[in-house]
């Protein structure tokens, strides 16, 4: 695909050939430089300063060996990442995922998105990524805290809360962030909100669970306003069954949608009914299990190996809340011969470029993951204040603020989209809201 700017499009050519073999991070990459077109016509200076060059290019990439011994004397070996894209608008903030399919182009995919996500937020924090290719699935308590502990015996030399913040992501949830946290307390012998996503007891906000599915929601709610809808009464299709999928799931049902399914890499349950959210929760948060034993308590609803099928269910609303690249072309189709009228992205870049193409084509609204997904981070963010002041705020003042920040996201896309003559493309107004503030903040300091 040529991107319509011979500069831009040299420069793509010029990340293709530097980043060899790391499709998605060419991926991300390229919708955002599609997006800036009209945006480096108006303001040639973000070429010739230099800025385009230094924000595809991380400002430093650590990576490094995560050695730790399991329950039978074993000895593993995996491979630690953390990308630190960019600190022009504040310290370094972004998960860390542990999944057997990290490797660096994974993990600068999602720090490059990271940079305008978190800008988008209007809060001060920079763009990274981290991660291991560990699979904690199966892995006993035991072994996950070694893993962590080994994991941050490196990392905690290159973080810190004026620095760079991690958090969680795939396969880093509250029992992760614990043995990520404890370490490095101990390590540097200071308790700060050096990560976010922390226990209640130690540290942590309160809303930063629900965040990123609820923020997901409180902006789906604001596109569907604006186009005469809304979520009540709505069938609504979510992929995954983690955070993100599970909290989704309740700040829809809460706003009147019958949720239809839900998945994990396994395959997806659909309960016509509704899904029984406490019991999701039981299996995946407590128990651990795969979302086919649903099955076992709701005999009436369906398991279906394989996850892309979810797509083929017919659905108003879907929201892709699992990983990269679930949802495809056909799924697209699926979805838009079914009447679905929206797509909101809870998981960062779900869908395939083809897959976005072919929604904005037939009309159907599209909120993109970097703006609609950003409440998790916007709250990790509110951590980090509520961990500086030495405070905590209530449920309800942190909720408040989340669904002011998704509201002035949602606005500031809008807004930026209409500025470029893209009116209505929440993907392009996202991508130029997010790229202008740290851009200029990178004009002002010079080359750098
Ligand atoms: P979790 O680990 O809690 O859940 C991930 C879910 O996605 C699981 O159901 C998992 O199934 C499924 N999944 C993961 N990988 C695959 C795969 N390759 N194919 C099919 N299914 C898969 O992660 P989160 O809910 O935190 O993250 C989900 C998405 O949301 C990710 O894209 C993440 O980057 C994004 N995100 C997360 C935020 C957060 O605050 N946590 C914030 C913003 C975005 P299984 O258990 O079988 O692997
Ligand atoms: O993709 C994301 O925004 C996250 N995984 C959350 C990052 C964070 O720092 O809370």
């Amino acid at each position: 695909m040529r991107i319509a700017n011979d500069y831009l499009n040299g420069l793509m050519e010029r990340v293709i050939a530097r980043n060899p073999a790391e499709p998605e991070f060419h991926q991300a990459v390229g919708e955002v430089l599609t997006s800036l077109v009209p945006v480096v016509e108006a303001n040639p200076a973000y070429i010739t300063e230099g800025v385009m060059d230094c924000i595809v290019e991380p400002e430093r990439i650590i990576k490094f060996r995560v050695p730790w011994e399991d329950e039978q004397g074993n000895i593993h070996v995996n491979r630690g990442f953390r990308v630190q894209f960019n600190s022009a608008i504040g310290p370094y903030k972004g998960g860390l995922r542990f999944h057997p399919t990290v490797y660096e182009g994974i993990v600068k995919f999602l720090g490059f998105e990271q940079i305008f996500k978190n800008s988008l937020t209007g809060l001060p924090i920079g763009g990274g990524k981290g991660g291991a290719d560990f699979d904690p699935k199966g892995r006993s308590d035991l072994e996950v805290m070694r893993f962590c502990q080994s994991f941050m015996t490196e990392l905690f030399k290159y973080i810190g809360p004026d620095t760079d913040v991690p958090a969680g992501d795939i396969g880093v949830g509250s029992r992760e962030i614990g043995y990520l946290f404890g370490q490095y307390k101990r390590l540097r012998n200071e308790f700060t909100g050096v990560l976010t996503g922390k226990g209640l007891t130690y540290g942590g906000s309160l809303a930063r669970t629900e965040a990123t599915g609820y923020g997901l929601c409180y902006f789906a709610d604001c596109m569907l306003r604006d186009a005469g809808r809304s979520f009540d009464g709505a069938a609504v299709a979510i992929s995954g069954s983690g955070n993100v999928a599970i909290y989704a799931c309740e700040k829809a049902a809460q706003f009147g949608a019958r949720v239809v399914t839900m998945s994990d890499s396994g395959g997806f349950i659909y309960d016509k009914n509704g899904i029984d959210l406490p019991l999701v929760k039981e299996l995946k948060e407590v128990r651990r299990q795969r979302i086919s034993a649903y099955v076992d308590v709701h005999p009436e609803a369906e398991y279906h190996p394989g996850c892309a099928g979810v797509w083929q269910t017919p659905c108003d609303i879907a929201l892709p809340c699992a990983t990269q690249n679930e949802l495809d072309l056909n799924g697209a189709r699926a979805l838009i011969g079914n009447g679905c009228y929206a797509v909101a992205e809870g998981a960062n870049m779900p869908c395939t470029p083809e897959a976005v193409e072919a929604l904005q084509a037939a009309g159907v609204l599209f909120a993109p993951a970097k703006a609609a997904n950003a409440g998790g981070v916007a709250t990790s963010a509110l951590e980090m204040s509520q961990n500086s002041m030495r405070f905590y705020w209530t449920f309800e003042e942190v909720d408040e603020h989340l669904k002011t920040i998704m509201t002035d996201l949602y606005r500031n896309a809008s807004a930026a989209a209409a500025q470029y003559g893209m009116a209505g493309n929440l993907a392009a107004g996202a991508n130029i809201a997010g790229f202008v503030k740290v851009a200029d903040a990178m004009l002002a300091y010079g080359i750098v």
